[in-house]
């Protein structure tokens, strides 16, 4: 009896094996060169990133990616086993694959250092992307460098042998600098608002404090270009390695799946460092901040509404929040009537149109996309999803109810976590669970315990009377079971 022996390995090796039909890189391998450091190799960089600059290599080999862990070393381990390559599934009713081949090398940070470092100081890197969720930027909340964080003072005290992205970054400048070398650009690709500026105050106010010419000459010298990315890549999970296997006829262990809509925007920074982003398929504007809040605002806000009254009311991925169609009106009113007032769209972006297919994205029948995925994070992610539009409707005298009700809804939502022992992820999960744990069911009671954590709810904000009132409304009527009144809302 013979056991069938199990596929070999996605790598260079085996690239030529894969099956008829899976899209492959269109260059030689072996010509690229490293011209882009990327920090934070997960799947959202695999599925974006990596993405567009596999459609420049050709063009031109310059601009090979080297993948960088922070921490762990499970995915940079995956990427040197396969050689950089794996796979991205494209889920339609027919999904497409593509084996991408830009990552050129990958370190772990941690044990890898010298590394790292060499890649920093090379002249033929140009150009420093990130994604590393707004936590790794290590900023207070008025968007200063949080001096607090264990990870900042180890760094401040030890700056040749840095944990955070803030503590690489500058000392890969510092050792260009000594080099008689440009700095590369930095390029943030997480899906926070304003990512440059908040980047580059982050990078000089740690170099202010190691040394004032450094930070002197990172803030005249360094383009730091703000950005909008914009994609929905679930998690992945063994089905879909399964799935992947099946296709390609060899294993791959870091697959990514994600819808086939992508967006990359830039801010046009001229005579800025490195690759042609343009020949990438990214949109290079001076308007980056008329879509970032338009995609953070509209996708991001809808999908936080989604997420906590869909946990509310037992669904369990965005489809089926959409396929609830109470839910799917609620959060189709908030975005249309509620938040697309508080924008001003750049010229040629047509809002209702972008919110018909923002929807419809989101409703995507071929993608799992676990709502508990989303719920991570909320005391960060509502913050520049929701105020903005609460900020500007409270100005303009427009109605709060609406508004107010993912901000209810998250409360709810983090009681019942303290209630059912069931997963929080968030940076300030102790104490969310203490307040939750705190909550008696009693509307003006709970939701002033959390209008009062300060590090997530501005002072003016929490004091409004009106959105307090619209809060506890709100809070009242969802209940604790997401309850949404059929109409007059
Ligand atoms: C999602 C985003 O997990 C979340 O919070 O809202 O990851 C969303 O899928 C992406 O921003 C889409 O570009």
């Amino acid at each position: 009896m013979t056991t069938a022996s199990p596929p070999s390995r996605l790598s260079n090796a085996t690239l030529g094996r894969i099956a008829a039909g899976v899209a492959r890189p269109d260059y030689d391998r072996a010509t690229l060169r490293t011209g882009i450091v990327h920090f934070g190799p997960g799947a959202f960089h695999r599925a974006h990133q990596a993405f567009h600059v596999d459609r420049l290599l050709k063009a031109d080999p310059r601009w090979g990616i080297c993948d960088v862990a922070l921490r762990g070393t499970s995915i940079t381990d995956a990427l040197t086993a396969q050689d950089g390559l794996f796979t991205i599934a494209e889920m339609r009713s027919a999904p497409a694959y593509r084996v991408v081949g830009s990552i050129r090398e990958a370190f772990a940070a941690r044990s890898q250092a010298e590394d790292v470092l060499a890649r920093l100081r090379a002249e033929t890197v140009q150009a420093v992307t990130m994604t590393v969720t707004e936590n790794g930027y290590c900023l207070t909340r008025s968007g200063d460098l949080d001096t607090g964080r264990a990870e900042i003072a180890h760094d401040l005290a030890a700056p040749q042998a840095p944990m955070s992205l803030i503590g690489w970054l500058v000392e890969g400048l510092a050792q260009r600098r000594r080099a008689g070398l440009p700095p590369y650009a930095m390029i943030s690709c997480d899906n926070v608002a304003d990512n440059g500026a908040r980047l580059k105050r982050a990078v000089v106010q740690f170099a202010q404090a190691r040394d004032p010419d450094l930070a002197r000459w990172i803030e005249g010298e360094a383009h730091v270009p703000s950005t909008m990315v914009d994609s929905i890549t679930p998690a992945g999970d063994e089905a879909l390695k399964a799935r992947v296997a099946a296709r390609l006829g060899v294993l791959d262990q870091i697959p990514v799946q994600r819808e086939p809509y992508v967006q990359w925007v830039m801010e046009d920074s001229p005579g800025m460092p490195g690759p042609d982003w343009a020949a990438a398929g990214v949109t290079v504007t001076r308007d980056v901040a008329g879509y970032e809040q338009a995609k953070l605002r509209i996708l991001n806000g809808a999908h936080s509404t989604l997420a906590y009254l869909g946990l509310l009311r037992g669904r369990k991925t965005t489809r089926d929040a959409m396929a609830d169609a109470m839910l799917a009106r609620f959060a189709r009113a908030l975005v249309g009537e509620d938040i697309a007032p508080s924008l001003t769209p750049p010229p040629g972006l047509d809002l209702p149109a972008y919110i018909d297919t923002v929807l419809e994205r989101i409703a995507n029948p071929a993608i799992t996309h676990q709502l508990s995925q989303i719920a991570w994070d909320g005391s960060l992610k509502l913050p520049y999803r929701l105020f903005g539009p609460i900020e500007a409707a409270l100005e303009a005298g427009r109605p709060l109810d609406r508004l107010a009700v993912p901000i209810a809804a998250w409360m709810r939502f983090v009681r019942a976590r303290a209630r059912d022992g069931g997963e929080l992820i968030d940076p300030l999960r102790g104490r969310l669970l203490e307040l939750g744990a705190a909550t008696t069911g009693e509307a003006a009671n709970d939701t002033m315990l959390f209008l009062g954590l300060d590090g997530v709810f501005p002072r003016a904000l929490a004091h409004a009377a009106r959105f307090s009132l619209a809060v506890a409304q709100a809070y009242e009527a969802i209940g604790d079971a997401g309850a949404l009144p059929g109409d007059g809302w």
